[in-house]
């Protein structure tokens, strides 16, 4: 199931490692989360963030109580993680609304969080992300210099409250900039001003993080008092990424980063079986970040996830690598791409379609077998299906262009073959094959259109000296 051995998986390098239900749009399941924390539980992960951005109860009604239904739910989620060494994180997110100021709102977040505390939890969340950077209710305004003194003094509140009702009890709170270099004013401020005990979400340089270091961890931690949980936003795909499907493993995370950092919590995509991939691979990381080898540990995970499919959806996988972490986003492509253009500049149609072409036929057979079927994961062929049949129109688009070329026909016909292809691809609004392919199919549709060079005409210089010589 794994490429980290078992021996390393019983000293983690992290202590938090996790997935956090954190993203924009219709939250999972309830059976969704019970799969989730047995899949990441047997992967040596210990939290399950349970914090959902459209979940009224959470965030825009968040004093709501709970009816017995959604706590009867929460404490099979409880006993589901019980069972597998992962605990619940309950996450409450007043920050839209709140009045800092009032101590009858603090109790608010008191009482909900105890009317979950009763069913085992222990761990709490207080999230302040995605919420105004400025005090909004005129009586917090008189009160409080500023946003992170307002809310450090409601989560020092609630953290005392909740150690005088719940026995070790945990709290962390997400910041409302919850990125930067870690040391700017609001969350030093809000770090200096928060209890010791209070642990800290933070992202890293950006929402989005191409990498995260322990040298960026030492600065958030000499700057707040507080070593950084981080709240890594992959595989989340939500907002502006919801042309992306993230299903490339993890990378860009050091192996020294735990030096600094308490750990690790993925936010995932709202795309639940598609998020198991990438989520496999965190695992691998946070058990051993020193062994972890990226696309060892994304084939164990494919193979793992898609079942007998793996090579086809590993063939469409590897050309939706596009996403904050990735460098390439379709490596073979890429290469087969460049080899065309080359063999084409060089006048070498052999070596423009040695690659090309085989790779075209594998991959549109891939295309051809996820989307027809049977397939063992149907789940995730279904999520992925708008990415697949646009992998299945440029698989085809190769095909045409390797055909064309052998035949010597790419020059006349190319435009107007290829032509629908790109605006096939173009039309569907999903990411796939990175730039690379849109690239190269434009390139070649343009030559055509471009007038041919016309003669250089007589510059004006000759024509001077002609005159001065008359
Ligand atoms: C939200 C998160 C969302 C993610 C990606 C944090 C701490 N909060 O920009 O819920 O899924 O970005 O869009 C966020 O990252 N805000």
């Amino acid at each position: 199931m794994s490429v980290v051995d078992a021996s390393r998986r019983d000293s983690p390098a992290f202590g938090i490692r996790g997935v956090v239900e954190g993203f924009y749009g219709t939250p999972w399941t309830h059976a969704d989360r019970l799969e989730m924390i047995r899949f990441i539980g047997a992967r040596g992960m210990n939290r399950f963030v349970y914090s959902p951005k459209d979940d009224p109860f959470l965030r825009r009604d968040w004093a709501q109580p709970y009816g017995p239904e959604a706590l009867a739910d929460l404490a099979e989620l409880v006993s589901a993680g019980t069972a597998v060494g992962v605990d619940l994180i309950y996450c409450l997110s007043p920050g839209l609304s709140i009045r800092y100021s009032d101590e009858a709102d603090a109790e608010r977040v008191l009482d909900k969080l105890a009317s979950v505390a009763a069913l085992g939890i222990t761990h709490f969340g207080l999230l302040v992300d995605d919420v105004p950077g400025r005090l909004q209710h005129d009586a917090d305004i008189a009160r409080y210099a500023s946003l992170a003194e307002a809310q450090a003094t409601l989560a020092n509140l609630v953290f005392q409250g909740l150690r005088a009702r719940v026995p070790g009890a945990s709290l962390i709170v997400c910041p409302t900039d919850y990125w930067g270099y870690g040391d700017e004013p609001y969350i030093a401020e809000l770090g200096q001003t928060l209890d010791a005990g209070i642990a800290l979400f933070w992202t890293g340089r950006a929402i989005c993080s191409a990498t995260l270091d322990a040298a960026d961890a030492g600065v958030f931690t000499r700057a707040t008092g507080h070593p950084p949980t981080y709240w890594d936003n992959y595989p989340v795909n939500d907002v502006a990424m919801g042309h992306e499907l993230h299903v490339g493993p993890y990378r860009g995370r050091s192996a020294d980063l735990a030096r600094n950092a308490e750990g690790v919590i993925a936010n995932a995509m709202e795309r639940f079986e598609s998020s198991k991939i990438a989520i496999a691979t965190i695992a691998d990381y946070l058990a051993s970040p020193a062994e972890y080898d990226a696309e060892k540990s994304w084939d164990a995970a494919l193979r793992d996830v898609a079942g007998r499919d793996a090579d086809a959806y590993r063939d469409f996988a590897d050309n939706s690598r596009s996403s904050c972490l990735s460098q390439l986003d379709a490596p073979e492509v890429t290469f087969a791409l460049e080899e065309h253009t080359f063999g084409l500049l060089i006048g070498d149609t052999d070596r423009a379609v040695r690659i090309l072409g085989p790779l075209a036929d594998r991959l549109a057979a891939s295309a051809r077998r996820l989307l027809d079927g049977p397939v063992e994961n149907a789940r995730l062929i279904a999520e992925s299906r708008p990415w697949i049949e646009a992998f299945a129109v440029g698989a085809e688009a190769m095909q045409v262009m390797a055909r064309l070329t052998a035949d010597g026909l790419l020059e006349t016909d190319g435009p107007r073959v290829l032509r629908p292809f790109l605006d096939d691809l173009r039309a569907r609004r999903v990411r796939i094959f990175g730039d690379v392919l849109d690239m190269t199919l434009d390139g070649l549709c343009r030559t055509h259109d471009l007038p041919h060079p016309q003669p250089q005409p007589l510059t004006e210089e000759p024509l001077l000296t002609q005159k001065e010589q008359q």
